[in-house]
């Protein structure tokens, strides 16, 4: 990921609908900025409902620059982008309807067989004229073969530049990091009071941070692959992690992510709310033999090494994970630099200091080994603040 990317998720934000806008570069390219920002908006409908596959989207485009089909990557298996754009347009206008045309996508189209044909011969025998491509796709079987395949079959294909081909890069983040880091993409949230509180010494915590900040949090879950809690937390809070007081401006229904629960003994009670559908994941130790209940996959992990678990995610159509965990897990996930994002909401109020931390020990004696992260993003949620940083290596 360039440095100069944005948040995987950022445009979730209720700020973000500004920022589509077009860049002022004055390059042939910025020409399908507009499009391609369409298309971005087809690819995001889909967003926590394809992996492992990425999201994606493609707009197809006439001669006078006139929208005449549209399309996304509704799920693993399921047709490509460009192949759901090119059916709808054969299904309105007719066979050779998309000849000459131009097709904008957020991501190189493939020209390999997968459990879908390449995308490349499919626009070639349409007859595409031009293929404008959001971003290099980051599967190796694909990465270059797609475009090569089309300017080879006579296609002008043109690579997006600027904020635009941006933020398409950062729209697959999670998949490039199962491609390109073979695990999950990590986002680390928190909801503190002012001074980085998650409770009081009671343990009261409900609820610190306010409806606007609840209603991001709930936009995250619904477009998060899984949500990783551990067991301290289910004791504690029994949390539902479902998404709800949520609706999307595109329609789309919502729907609850996947739970990854550690318990190094197995011993969570199944009654607990995390093992509600759509299903969970248990992280154990070799050791503990969970008792069996459908819906519930168990995987043993020595000492839960977290690196492991990201590790072992992909495989299981998991590419991006929410940690919503308390004060230890979350200290554990950045000790093991896995975390890809953190995302902290600062509430406007003070807990003080017999307050629980968000962070457990980190062990840092001098500052410079405190952790650092470069700030991506910065929101007012209600009167809370959201910080979304990226942790440096
Ligand atoms: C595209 N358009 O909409 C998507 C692409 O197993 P398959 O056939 O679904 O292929 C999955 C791979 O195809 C995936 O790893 C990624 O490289 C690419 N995804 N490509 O042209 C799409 N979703
Ligand atoms: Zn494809």
């Amino acid at each position: 990921m360039a440095a100069s990317d944005p948040s995987a998720f950022a445009w979730l934000l209720p700020s973000s609908s500004s920022s589509s806008s077009s860049s002022s570069s004055s390059s042939s390219a910025s020409r399908w900025d507009e499009t391609l920002w369409r298309a971005l908006g087809e690819a995001r409908q889909a967003v926590g409902r394809t992996s492992p596959n990425p999201p994606v989207g493609c707009v197809i485009v006439d001669h006078d620059g006139a929208v005449v089909a549209v399309g996304h990557h509704q799920a693993a298996g399921c047709p490509h982008a460009e192949v759901n754009a090119l059916d709808a347009l054969v299904r309105e206008r007719g066979a050779g309807a998309a000849r000459g045309l131009t097709a904008v996508v957020t991501l190189e189209p493939c020209a390999h067989t997968g459990r879908t044909p390449p995308c490349t011969e499919r626009l070639i025998a349409e007859g595409i004229a031009r293929v404008v491509v959001g971003t290099e796709d980051p599967n190796p079987r694909v990465s270059g073969r797609g475009v090569a395949t089309l300017r080879h079959a006579g296609i002008d294909v043109v690579m997006a530049e600027g904020a635009v081909a941006n933020a398409c890069r950062s729209l697959i983040a999670p998949f490039a990091m199962t491609m390109v880091g073979h695990r999950a993409f990590v986002v680390l949230k928190t909801a503190t009071s002012l001074d980085g509180r998650v409770a009081t010494r009671t343990g009261a915590s409900r609820f610190i941070t306010g409806p606007v900040s609840r209603g991001v949090v709930h936009a995250l879950r619904d477009a998060i692959d899984a949500v990783v809690v551990g067991r301290g937390t289910v004791l504690a809070d029994d949390p539902a992690l479902t998404v709800r007081d949520h609706h999307r401006a595109d329609g789309v229904a919502i729907r609850d992510p996947r739970r990854i629960v550690l318990d190094r003994r197995a011993q969570l009670p199944l009654t607990a709310r995390v093992f509600d559908p759509p299903g969970a994941l248990l992280v154990h130790e070799p050791t503990a033999t969970p008792k069996p209940m459908a819906g519930i996959d168990g995987v043993a992990i020595d000492n839960l090494d977290l690196v492991e678990l990201c590790r072992l995610l992909p495989a299981r159509g998991i590419s991006s994970v929410m940690v919503e965990a308390g004060p230890r897990l979350a200290a554990a996930f950045l000790q093991a630099g896995v975390v890809d994002e953190v995302w902290w909401f600062h509430a406007p109020v003070v807990i003080g200091g017999d307050g629980v931390a968000a962070v457990g020990s980190l062990g840092v004696e001098a500052l410079t080994s405190s952790l650092r992260g470069d700030v991506l993003h910065h929101e007012l949620c209600g009167d809370d603040t959201l910080t979304i940083l990226r942790p440096r290596a």
